[in-house]
């Protein structure tokens, strides 16, 4: 897999018991390919498997139970043609996913929670993706005085330790980090300066899909107290608009690739920019 435009959709697949929303649900081999299968029909052009939640204060898991929860799933995806990418923190249960055919490390950590990962990523020579990441992750304080000039900057510092560890600077993918320790407003901040973020050098990928800060964008639909104040599967889904705008807007932006829950809504709203692209260039 190259880092290429027009804008690609990594469709998500959380193969665990908590993730925040779809936690639960492909926790079998069968069930994950199946919903693997889906994505990459409605238009995903890799799908990103994940073993441990990254969620506000998840319960972590071992690497042993990572590995076992994602080595078989990426293995069955691999076997259909399907490009794997595997979100992990960990350089062992990465290795283990790229020997079973993974093609790309996603790492929310940038490289930081695993001292051993720039060595993994240099000798496999796959792509990684550095996501912007500080100590506590999703629980991070967001003590920024300017969040697009900070995080470009922490960026660009994990870059260079990487090209220092021998990882090739085409194998780089960067990513702000959006929802990982940023108040509503920095996110925007972010999501509104991404050219800032492209100005690094390399492909740029955006995970904004069914965040909290777009929930905060929806009608308060437990305004009457007698419906309950449970988050149901229907309050997460309306996320997926806005969440399809800013993959069209990450799009305009020059992102090469948007992380997502619903790829089908991504996937049109891409369309749509496309064409206005090229309506634009003729
Ligand atoms: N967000 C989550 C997990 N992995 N990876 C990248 N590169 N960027 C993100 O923004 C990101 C990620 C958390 O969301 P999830 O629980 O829905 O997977």
């Amino acid at each position: 897999m190259k880092v290429q435009q027009p804008t690609q959709i990594m469709g998500i697949l959380n193969v665990t018991p908590d993730s925040f929303s779809d936690g639960g649900r492909y926790t079998t081999v069968d069930a994950a390919v199946t919903h693997a299968v889906a994505m990459i029909e409605q238009g995903a052009s890799i799908v990103d498997v994940g073993g441990e939640s990254t969620r506000p204060g998840a319960a972590a898991v071992d690497a042993k139970t990572e590995r076992k929860r994602i080595v078989p799933v990426v293995r069955e995806l691999v076997a259909r043609g399907i490009p794997v990418s595997i979100d992990t923190r960990r350089a062992r249960v990465a290795l283990a996913a790229v020997e079973a055919g993974a093609q790309l490390i996603n790492d929310v950590s940038g490289g930081l929670s695993d001292p051993e990962m720039a060595r993994v990523v240099a000798e496999t020579g796959v792509l990684y993706a550095v996501m912007h990441w500080r100590e506590g992750g999703a629980d991070a304080t967001p003590d920024y005085r300017n969040v697009v000039s900070e995080v470009r900057r922490e960026l660009k510092d994990r870059i260079a330790h990487l090209i220092v560890e021998g990882v090739k600077p085409e194998q780089i993918i960067v990513d702000p980090g959006i929802g990982f320790g940023k108040t509503p407003e920095q996110n925007w901040q972010l999501l509104g300066h991404l050219p800032q973020i492209a100005s690094l050098g390399h492909g740029v990928l955006v995970g904004a899909s069914r965040k909290r800060f777009l929930g905060a964008l929806l009608p308060d639909i437990h305004a009457d107290a007698a419906v309950g104040d449970t988050r149901t599967d229907t309050d997460i889904s309306q996320r997926d608009a806005p969440t399809a705008v800013i993959s069209a807007l990450a799009a305009r932006s020059g992102a090469w690739a948007v992380r997502v829950h619903d790829v089908a809504s991504s996937r049109l709203a891409l369309d749509v920019a496309e064409h206005w692209r090229i309506g634009a260039a003729t």
